[in-house]
């Protein structure tokens, strides 16, 4: 019977620090796995019937802003249509939304907003 010279198998790779032939050891540099989170945009729309004040309240209340701010970012959503009140982690942003409808049922106005994933 002829046996022909092959090669011991070596064995299976495994992951982890490689080692060369002196014995000492590499470390890899392995890519960022973590990406920042998505971030949200909260924007409102315009509508014919929310009074302008009330919409600035709510933009002071719910997004922190002062009144001068408040008054040239719902100046803006009644101009162009629409305008971004903040960005914020998912939850957040959903939270706020949120609060925005609660505020505007209850006092009986038709202001919509919603929350957008940016980039
Ligand atoms: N357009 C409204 C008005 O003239 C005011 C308004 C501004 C409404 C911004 C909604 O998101 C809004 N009374």
């Amino acid at each position: 019977m002829i046996f022909m010279v092959t090669k011991p198998p070596s064995p299976p790779s495994v992951p982890g620090p490689a080692q060369d032939d002196g014995g000492s050891v590499v470390l890899e540099r392995r890519p960022e796995k973590t990406l920042p989170p998505q971030m949200y945009q909260v924007v409102m729309l315009n509508d014919d019937y929310t009074p302008m004040e009330f919409v600035i309240v709510v933009l002071q209340e719910f997004f922190n802003k002062d009144r001068e701010t408040a008054t040239q970012i719902m100046l803006k959503i009644h101009l162009d249509g629409k305008g971004i009140c903040g960005v914020y982690s998912r939850d957040v942003a959903a939270t706020k939304v949120d609060q925005v409808l609660d505020a505007a049922l209850r006092a009986g106005h038709p202001l919509q907003c919603v929350s957008e994933p940016i980039e």
